[in-house]
């Protein structure tokens, strides 16, 4: 198989594909068994299964990011060229055989076949993408993309089509991390270090990659990777590593099964430490947070059974004074719940005062100084057409540097909003956990049986949590300005229109921020919303999870002797059924973290 180089580096990867087999081999039995009420199963297990890392192709154009995918994915999928080519973003993703979805802004998908895909992803075939193609996903049973890994091509940045730039930057809050491409045949430039200033406010795991090593001599890519890395280390402060590769000969390697050529390319060796960091970084920490929310449930569970297994054999007076004292510290968490609503309420209002009215001003203010320019110098080149095209030529213009301006600050803010969110998340969840924690506790020792309690880090992660997405893109720009100005003389006319458009700009920008400032409001409270009930039904169901297991205790032991000794059996059986999925668990627990510090 033309893969086999790549698969023999990638153990890291293949360990975290047995992890997670295993993990969600417990989970289902662990929704199978009875004793286990109110375990967010399901849930934990999609997080594991849906678990994606993004993989953001980015650089200036022309470095090789598009040959780099082909390279990796081992076959000639996307189209590469000489001139500034690539012009949306393409998402490579695991499916069983390769297929290809094209995403309209309207909303419609359009399947296409592979030769097809010029047409819509190439400057060349969809130029200023009038087609309106939003991206594109191609699906690849390529093992490199198992387990969730996704690969985005994006355009080449600093080239003369502004949008490719744009479309790229839209690209960079998806990342999880970003192969940042350089080429030996175009030393570091200055546009390229202010785009790295960018991606760096997005993503803090950067790979440096220096395509095209087949150029040079080894003495000249010691020479070029020096370069390279002082420039770097200059603009970042800290020593970077470098990966010099070529994506030519990797891919030419593959296609040709000669494992010396692709050997020879050095794609193996970044691939290597890529598989190790998604594993490490992105794998091992999921494992471990799963896990650990599931021993909790465990522990939590145990605490019920003993409960039970407790009210069957104590005292009656003794047992009915323990109910009282659980009863008593009961409210106490219920006053608690109420501090936790408001506090909540007010560092998700907080989350707006703070962080989006004050982007938004900015943003507006940037935005109106940028296009105020624009506008004046299209005039300039426009002046001379007749009232009638000047008028539609700067109509374009403005809707046009709107609707794309708003496109990536929506994406970027979306991603600043749901990281404040989930930060404030994280923090009620620690809140929310230590109530619990203590109730647990607080129960254990009042009954006198044992209790381990289990911190879990917050599973809530931005991607997930901040749910709502945008229900539309923005659009209804469109004016009807008075076809009177039409009419009058050009010498006033233009005047005027530059007037009236000027006056369009500010009420467009307006429009679309009211628009879009109110999504985030909505999404905001939403979120919120989903949260608080999620966070209040942990409270509630531990305390009714006590209460219940205490119940069932009391009620059982009126029953004849023969019944309450069955039954002690049985909740014996189910402790020693939790205690080995306790231990299966755990030992997942130990090899993941064993990995991590491997
Ligand atoms: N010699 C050599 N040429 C390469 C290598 N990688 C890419 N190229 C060539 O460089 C040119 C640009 O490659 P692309 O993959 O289209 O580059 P890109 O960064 O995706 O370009 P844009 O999408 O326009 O930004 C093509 O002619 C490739 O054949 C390499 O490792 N060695
Ligand atoms: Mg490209």
């Amino acid at each position: 198989m033309s893969e086999k180089t790549f698969t023999d580096t990638s153990s890291a990867m293949s360990a975290y594909s047995r992890l997670k087999g295993d993990l969600v081999r417990y989970i289902d039995e662990m929704l199978a068994m009875e004793c286990i009420r109110g375990c967010p199963c399901e849930e934990l297990r999609e997080k594991i299964e849906t678990n994606a890392f993004n993989l953001v192709v980015v650089g200036q154009f022309k470095r090789g990011k598009t040959s780099l995918i082909n390279a990796l994915l081992g076959a000639d999928i996307l189209p590469v060229a000489v001139v500034p080519l690539t012009s949306i973003a393409t998402v490579m993703t695991y499916g069983e055989a390769l297929r290809i979805r094209v995403y309209f802004n309207d909303g419609n998908v359009a399947e296409i076949r592979p030769e097809s895909l010029p047409e819509y992803v190439t400057e060349k075939g969809n130029p200023k993408n009038v087609k309106d193609v939003n991206e594109v996903v191609v699906t690849y049973p390529s093992h490199y993309l198992k387990d969730g890994v996704r690969l985005i091509d994006t355009p080449g940045v600093g080239s003369i089509y502004q949008h490719n730039t744009d479309v790229a930057y839209r690209y960079l809050p998806k990342s999880d991390a970003v192969l940042f491409l350089l080429s030996v045949d175009q030393p570091m430039s200055r546009a390229e270090l202010d785009f790295l200033k960018d991606v760096r406010e997005y993503s803090n795991r950067i790979f440096f990659l220096l395509n095209k090593a087949d150029y040079l001599n080894e003495n000249d890519l010691r020479e070029s990777i020096d370069f390279s890395k002082n420039v770097l280390k200059e603009a970042t402060g800290s020593d970077v590593r470098i990966f010099p590769l070529s994506a030519k000969l990797a891919l030419d390697g593959e296609l040709n099964k000669a494992a010396g050529m692709v050997q020879k390319s050095m794609l193996p060796r970044f691939s290597e430490t890529l598989n190790t960091f998604l594993m490490e970084e992105k794998g091992t920490v999921l494992i471990i947070s799963v896990t650990n929310n599931l021993l909790r449930m465990i522990s939590q569970s145990r605490l019920e059974l003993e409960l039970e297994l407790k009210s069957l054999t104590t005292p009656l007076d003794e047992l009915q004074q323990k109910i009282k004292a659980f009863e008593a510290r009961k409210q106490e968490v219920l006053l608690e719940k109420r501090d936790f609503d408001i506090l909540l309420d007010g560092e998700t209002k907080r989350l707006s005062r703070e962080i989006l009215d004050e982007d938004i001003t900015k943003f507006r203010k940037d935005l109106l100084a940028r296009e105020q320019v624009h506008l004046e110098e299209e005039f300039a080149r426009t002046k001379s057409l007749p009232l009638k095209e000047l008028k539609e030529a700067l109509e374009e213009m403005v809707i046009g540097h709107v609707k794309q301006a708003f496109n990536i600050w929506r994406a970027m803010e979306d991603d600043r909003l749901a990281k404040a969110f989930e930060a404030i998340c994280r923090r009620f969840v620690v809140k929310i956990d230590e109530a619990v924690d203590a109730l647990l506790k607080f129960s254990s020792d009042l009954f006198e049986i044992p209790f381990e309690a289990i911190k879990t880090d917050a599973l809530w992660s931005a991607k997930s949590r901040f749910y709502y997405k945008f229900k539309e893109q923005p659009g209804g720009l469109e004016i009807a300005s008075s076809s009177l100005t039409l009419a009058l003389p050009k010498f006033i006319g233009d005047k005027i229109i530059l007037k009236k458009m000027q006056d369009y700009l500010v009420r467009a920008i307006d429009l679309q921020l009211g628009r879009s400032g109110n999504d985030f409001e909505e999404r905001i409270q939403k979120s919120k919303l989903d949260f608080r009930w999620e966070m209040l039904q942990r409270i509630e169901a531990t305390i009714e999870g006590i209460g219940t297991a205490v119940e069932k205790g009391m009620t059982q032991r009126s029953k004849s002797e023969g019944e309450v000794e069955r039954r002690s059996e049985e909740l014996r059986e189910s402790l020693l059924a939790l205690d080995e999925m306790r231990d299966r668990l755990t030992n997942i627990k130990n090899y993941a973290e064993g990995t991590k510090e491997a």
